[in-house]
């Protein structure tokens, strides 16, 4: 079953609105990171998480792999589980698997990839008195729709996993746990998944991979706006690159122009000029302290019920409840 936005005008609208006003505002020129999710870009975000460089995901599905009996133990039951980004929905996998040796259960992925949408759901069909219902909507559009079908007495368990969280400029990252916290009761709980601060190096390596896996997934935004936009931009003028800001904690991914030259959008009937080594921010990719994740929690109305730490990759895997 799926709970889908109506179609793809609408969307196609709000994709060259955020386009061009990213690509058009005086200053740093930006794009959301949202859209680097279409089919292919979803496709090799899944090649990054095998990367030796790119050690989040497996860390992440490591503590789930060890950990999620005894995090669904700490959540009361009936639940539903709505998950923000489920991606492919490998790592959900072992918490479903806990969930439903206790009791029937629905699951609604939240997605405004198609794609990975479909793919979450092939993924996890096999797992047994789980129904998944995919929700084709933005994040908080999706779970204000999934709260509004809880039954009386449901207890509600939001995941947010991968480290998504960190997409959001600081600031806007707890701005958004407040308006997830909005649709909830107290009790009801979150589980949210932060990748921690390492050595700037190690950080570096896992956005800049030597086999080029993530210059892929970054210019691949370029090709999808040519594709869907009829725009020229001519990817071997741009490149990927990544830095870390120190005064932000956050891993940044930018495509720098690598001279100067016009892109046409003939679609929207505008073009932008780049000059040469100008940037367009990507992505940015916050990593946390364990006390940072307290503060954000806090901050946004919830408290820290339990903590996991992988202790290969320093990722936290943080149980949150609406207080
Ligand atoms: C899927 C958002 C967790 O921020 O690390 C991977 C995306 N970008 N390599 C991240 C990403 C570049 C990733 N998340």
């Amino acid at each position: 079953m799926n709970i889908a936005e109506n179609p793809t005008t609408e969307s196609l609208e709000q994709f060259a609105r955020e386009i061009r006003a990213g690509l058009c505002q005086a200053g740093q020129k930006t794009l959301p990171s949202k859209y680097l999710y279409d089919p292919l870009g979803s496709t090799l975000f899944e090649a990054i998480s095998l990367l030796p460089e790119y050690g989040l995901t497996r860390a992440e599905e490591r503590i789930l792999r060890q950990y999620s009996r005894e995090i669904v133990r700490r959540v009361p039951k009936p639940a539903m589980v709505p998950e923000l980004g489920s991606g492919s929905g490998r790592k959900t996998r072992w918490l479903l698997t806990a969930l439903c040796e206790r009791e029937s259960l629905s699951y609604y992925p939240i997605e405004i990839s198609r794609s990975a949408l479909s793919s979450c759901k092939s993924e996890l069909r096999d797992i047994e008195h789980v129904s998944i219902v995919g929700v084709e909507r933005e994040y908080l559009d999706g779970l204000r729709e999934v709260a509004s079908l809880r039954p009386h007495g449901t207890h509600l368990l939001v995941l947010f996993l991968g480290s998504t969280i960190g997409n959001f400029d600081s600031g806007a990252d707890a701005r958004f746990l407040g308006e997830v916290r909005g649709f909830l009761l107290p009790g009801d709980s979150l589980l949210l998944g932060t990748d921690l601060m390492k050595p700037v190096d190690q950080m570096l390596k896992a956005y800049d991979d030597p086999l080029g896996v993530t210059a892929a997934f970054n210019l691949n935004l370029l090709a999808r706006i040519n594709q869907e936009l009829d725009a020229d931009f001519n990817l071997r003028h741009f490149r990927h690159s990544s830095t870390f800001n120190e005064v932000t904690g956050s891993v940044e991914m930018h495509i720098r122009s690598t001279r100067e030259q016009t892109v046409s959008f003939r679609r929207e009937g505008f073009s932008v000029t780049f000059r040469k080594d100008e940037t367009i921010w990507t992505e940015s990719c916050h990593k946390y302290s364990r006390e940072s994740i307290g503060e954000l929690a806090a901050l946004s109305g919830f408290r820290t019920e339990a903590q996991w730490i992988d202790d290969q990759w320093p990722f936290a895997e943080t149980l949150l409840f609406a207080s």
